[in-house]
């Protein structure tokens, strides 16, 4: 045994908690100077500090030193706490992580384990999903659930070999037959064919038909319409239900489908990516909302400001970003070269995504400020805030001319690289007490007669928007994308802090995607029980409540109702530190959220939707997803 840390006393409060530890060691070697380094959440107060010294805090980033240069002999312990401000520690994943030790005479960081405990325990487990039962599941095992469905009582032979009449869309068959789980497809002629895809100009974009028959036809007007009609049907394929004669009528209830997966926080490979685009697709979502840049790296090659990837793309002890979310002092992360961007974007447009990149500014921007502090950083400002996040150093100032040579190259970089017609800029939660003693900031609000500090972000953001324009794409935001009032109201706004902002602009005139956090974040956990994974800012959302979420609030107008583009679910990554995590937080509530965005309220059935999630289990299984067991 080596170096432990061990909790000794947690008291949680509301939304603070003030928690004792003891460092031992246990290593054969006393240790002089130590410095502790932990991810925890939290604001830590240094004035509550007993035992040792607070050092400082970056994000979830604590550092902590011996009281006094003390050294830590053989054997010995040392009790130290503090308070913990704006969050209670009541999760599994709210526990520190990531912990190790730097020393005066100790060469590298010494891993310090991390004695189990036990949180008390919170919440009720979730209430049981109704059991399977096959005579209440509906006629299609399809999610999400068709608009029509009309079959008859004469049951259909599943062919084992598919022969596909393309109709010269081959460029389909590559993808339905990867979704095929027992079934083999190939290329056939129109004579030979027991499937066909045929062309109904009358049917809207991503409309569809089937036509269940000795020969089943797929029906759309656009090849985007027809791929939505085959995976619905590899879905009936996989899940061996028996078929019947009849017809499938179906089309989306939102044009916009989106899902957004953050990058930054905890780094995923290509290779997962591609998964979860072939997942996406299989549920028709239609938009990856791409998370590439926050405080805690640049995850994206920018060939003009190589540094910004070089510099922050791995984190660990002695780099530019220290260890965060309990990634420890080994260098951790990656980036995406612009050639695996190319690759994703095209293996995306295949499955018909679209990837929309977010580059998060003016908040969200430390990375991107450590990388090139020449250019972006004021050395006379002394304003002084903290973020949402716990960061004092993250936000692009924008009355520096560097500022926009940065962004315009970047721009232009990205543009390039996606081809879709949007590109999100972010502009949430820009800290309170920034700009303020800014100097640059100060002349620039005096020449363009601006009295509201907030009236520089919405300046910045103009500029990115006309930029944008004129390149021919448009920018989305986050809501606050709205604060200072600059945006053209071409503008598209993502909705995420509860529902209000999102009604509100979409009822104003603005296009709206809704997002709000407490139906569609899946990083909150599923339930409040202390063992339960996740966070529980906004709330914690089961499969029913999430399930449940319907668009169309009452405070809706006509008008605002037109004006919502769509629905987008969100997986951010501050405690997903593995492919086994993110699935387990994402499904099955990814099914839910899929019926929400496609299906309209006639065709959406609680009981009915549980009986197809057991009928997908099979394709989710085969695909070894690995979703929280319903
Ligand atoms: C809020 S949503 C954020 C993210 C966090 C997320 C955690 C939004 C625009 N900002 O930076 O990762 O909450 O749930």
């Amino acid at each position: 045994m080596a170096l432990t840390l061990t909790i000794t006393k947690l008291t949680n409060h509301d939304s603070a908690y003030d928690i004792c530890f003891e460092l031992y060691n246990g290593s054969n070697q006393p240790i002089e100077n130590w410095r502790l380094h932990l991810s925890l959440v939290g604001l830590i107060e240094a004035s509550s500090c007993h035992g040792a010294e607070f050092v400082r805090q970056d994000g979830s980033y604590i550092e902590l030193k011996a009281p006094c240069k003390a050294a830590l002999d053989v054997d010995a312990k040392v009790s130290f706490g503090f308070r913990g401000e704006k969050l209670a520690l009541k999760k599994v994943t709210d526990l520190p992580i990531g912990t190790f030790l730097t020393a005066d005479n100790i060469k590298a960081p010494m891993t310090v384990s991390l004695t189990p405990f036990t949180l008390p325990k919170r919440g009720e487990e979730q209430t049981p999903l109704p059991a399977q039962d096959s005579d209440k599941a509906p006629a299609l095992p399809i999610i999400p659930a068709p608009a029509q469905v009309s079959l008859s009582s004469s049951p259909l032979q599943i062919p084992q070999q598919l022969l596909l009449d393309c109709g010269g869309f081959e460029q389909l068959l590559p993808v339905f037959a990867c979704q095929l789980q027992h079934q083999e497809v190939q290329s056939a002629a129109p004579e030979q064919a027991n499937l066909t895809l045929r062309i109904d100009t009358n049917l809207a974009e991503q409309a569809y038909r089937i036509e269940f028959d000795e020969v089943t036809s797929v029906i759309a007007s656009s090849v985007t319409g027809l791929a939505y009609g085959l995976t619905s049907l590899a879905q009936c394929y996989n899940s061996q239900v028996t078929l019947y004669q009849g017809e499938v009528s179906d089309q989306p209830r939102f044009g916009y489908r989106g899902f957004m997966l953050d990058c930054v926080r905890h780094f995923r490979s290509v290779d997962k990516i591609k998964q979860l685009i072939d997942q996406l697709a299989y549920y028709k979502f239609n938009t990856l909302h791409w998370h590439l840049t926050d405080d805690e790296a640049w995850r994206l090659e920018i060939k003009a400001f190589p540094q910004l990837t070089e510099l922050t793309a791995l984190r660990g002890h002695g780099q530019a970003i220290e260890s965060q979310f309990g990634s420890g002092p080994a260098p951790y992360g990656g980036y995406y070269s612009q050639q695996e961007v190319a690759e994703l974007v095209a293996y995306a447009q295949q499955r018909h995504i679209t990837i929309i990149p977010e580059i998060d500014i003016p908040g969200h921007c430390r990375a991107a400020l450590k990388a090139l502090p020449d250019l972006l950083v004021e050395p006379e400002d002394s304003s002084s805030y903290v973020s949402v996040q716990f960061y004092h150093d993250n936000v692009l100032n924008p009355a520096l001319p560097g500022t926009y040579q940065f962004i315009d190259a970047v721009i232009e970089e990205v543009c390039a690289l996606f081809p879709g017609d949007y590109v999100h800029v972010g502009a949430d939660e820009v800290p309170k007490g920034v700009w303020q003693h800014s100097p640059a900031c100060q002349a620039k609000m005096q020449q363009l007669g601006y009295q509201d500090i907030r009236e520089l972000q919405g300046f910045l953001l103009r500029h990115v928007q006309d930029n944008l324009r004129q390149k021919g794409k448009r920018l989305l935001g986050w809501e606050e994308a709205l604060d200072g009032d600059k945006l053209a109201d071409d503008a598209i706004i993502c909705a995420w802090n509860g529902t209000k902002n999102g009604i509100s602009a979409a009822n104003k005139g603005y296009a709206v995607v809704m997002t709000p956090a407490h139906y569609t974040y899946l990083d909150m956990a599923y339930d409040y029980s202390e063992t339960e994974p996740g966070t529980t800012w906004a709330s914690a959302i089961n499969l029913r409540q999430c399930y449940d979420y319907d668009v169309f609030d009452a405070a809706l107008t006509d008008a605002g109702k037109a004006n919502i583009l769509g629905l987008q679910y969100a997986i951010w990554t501050e405690f997903i530190n593995s492919d086994a995590q993110l699935d387990y937080m994402v499904f099955p509530r990814l099914l839910a959220g899929a019926e929400n965005a496609w299906s309209t309220g006639a065709n959406k059935n609680w009981q009915g939707f549980v009986q197809r999630l057991y009928q997908q289990q099979s394709y989710l299984d085969w695909q070894n997803i690995q979703y929280r067991p319903y």
